[in-house]
């Protein structure tokens, strides 16, 4: 039996959701501002609208929950998240909040009674925040969420353990994992591709694989700062041309690693100089190299490899070099049935079922780590994602969300 849902309220949330941005920078709605809590406000009449019982739990993820039938069972959860990298979430995380928000609605209002409990879930802050770590609430419900992270501070001096009470977390319940193996049935989640492997095909759906692993290291090359007129260039220990040859050098890394085994990427977005003076020879440059891999071996080699292939050029200048881990997420496969319940609902609402690995990290992988997960891909216009021109049709998100309810039904009838 094929359910339908109601892709004008689908389209129409998704709109509103876009609009609590900064005004000054679409699309940005960074997890922490105010913002972010004007969407979670308007999230939570919304999920109270649609049937469900709101509340925020520890981490302050915002869980809409509907009990189901059978006593007992764990629930089946959908959802994503609505915070922005900024200029960058038009559609990134908030398609899929409000695919879970329109299946959640449109079952209540057909009179579908799941046996599970479902829980719709806007996940706190996946995007990387501006404490370092990302999926902070899926972690904290994972049991991945580190101390280390939790007392990291943003530029504000705020650590991020604060800042999570002050969006309705409660730190002390953190130590542990909010959700153990087992207490969560599946979680699933739409999401768009932001690469163009759907688009190329002509595909409206695509259904994920694998996520791949994301390590996130600080990297610092350390020289001395000088007079930028009085100083012979023989004489400088420049620490941004330092950096420069250590971000080119991940660059090509990546490059040659590619493909022996699997998927590779590395990217520095962000840097910091000091002082940052354009008449002072820069001493100090703090990077976030962003390294991810579907091999857990090639995430684990790659500091090695990139200081090696940098330590001559380093030398050279007498420049010194750190490397420290700042968080991690392995590799996560999704779950063999969850990936058969959705190819099966996509063929039968006409689509190819097509599978594709997701090179963009999701909550997904946190909470891979605690129980079944699958997700539905849709196209985004040139494979387009993080900026202005994000952007996903109607009709395919639709077919995505579509085909996401056939599955959770699937699911429901099957799972214990
Ligand atoms: O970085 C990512 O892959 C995701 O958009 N947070
Ligand atoms: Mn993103
Ligand atoms: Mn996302």
């Amino acid at each position: 039996m094929m359910h339908t849902l109601n892709p004008d309220r689908l389209w129409a949330r998704i709109e509103a959701l876009a609009r609590f941005t900064r005004p000054d920078l679409p699309w940005t709605r960074r997890a922490f501002t105010p913002e972010f809590a004007a969407a979670r406000a308007w999230l939570a009449e919304n999920f109270a609208a649609a049937g469900l019982a709101a509340a925020t739990d520890a981490a302050a993820n915002l869980i809409g929950r509907r009990e189901g039938s059978v006593p007992g069972l764990a629930p089946l959860a959908v959802g994503s998240h609505c915070d922005t990298v900024p200029a960058g979430g038009r559609f990134d995380g908030i398609a899929g909040v409000a695919a879970a928000l329109e299946i959640a609605q449109s079952f209540a209002e057909a009179g579908i009674a799941l046996r599970h409990p479902l829980e719709v879930i806007d996940f706190l802050s996946e995007e990387p925040s501006d404490y370092g770590a990302s999926c902070i609430g899926s972690r904290a419900m994972a049991g991945t969420l580190t101390p280390a992270m939790l007392a990291a501070r943003n530029a504000e001096d705020e650590p991020l353990i604060a800042a999570i009470e002050r969006v309705g977390g409660i730190p002390g319940a953190l130590a542990e994992p909010l959700r153990r193996p087992g207490e969560i049935a599946a979680f699933l989640e739409l999401h768009i591709e932001q690469n163009t492997v759907l688009e190329s095909r002509g595909e409206a759906v695509g259904i994920v694989s694998a996520i791949v692993g994301i390590h996130r290291l600080r990297l610092t090359v350390t020289g001395r700062t000088d007079h930028a007129g009085s100083t012979p260039m023989h004489a400088r220990h420049d620490a941004l041309v330092g950096a420069a040859r250590v971000i080119d050098a991940a660059h090509r890394l990546a490059r040659e690693m590619t493909g022996n085994p699997g998927y590779v990427v590395a990217t520095v977005g962000r840097i910091a100089v000091s002082p940052n003076a354009a008449n002072a020879i820069p001493g100090r440059a703090e990077m976030i190299l962003d390294l991810r891999s579907t091999s857990d071996d090639v995430l684990a080699r790659f500091p090695r490899l990139l200081r090696e292939a940098t330590a001559p050029g380093l030398a050279e200048m007498d420049l010194a070099f750190a490397c420290e881990l700042i968080t991690r997420a392995r590799p996560a496969p999704c779950a063999p049935e969850i990936r058969e319940a959705l190819a099966t609902a996509a063929r039968a609402q006409g689509h190819a079922a097509l599978e594709l690995p997701s090179g963009a990290g999701h909550d997904a992988m946190q909470i891979a780590e605690i129980a079944p997960v699958g997700m539905v891909f849709v196209p985004c216009r040139g494979g387009r994602s993080h900026c202005p021109e994000e952007w996903a049709e109607a009709a395919d998100i639709a077919a995505g969300a579509q085909v996401l309810a056939a599955a959770l039904l699937d699911l429901d009838a099957r799972l214990g």
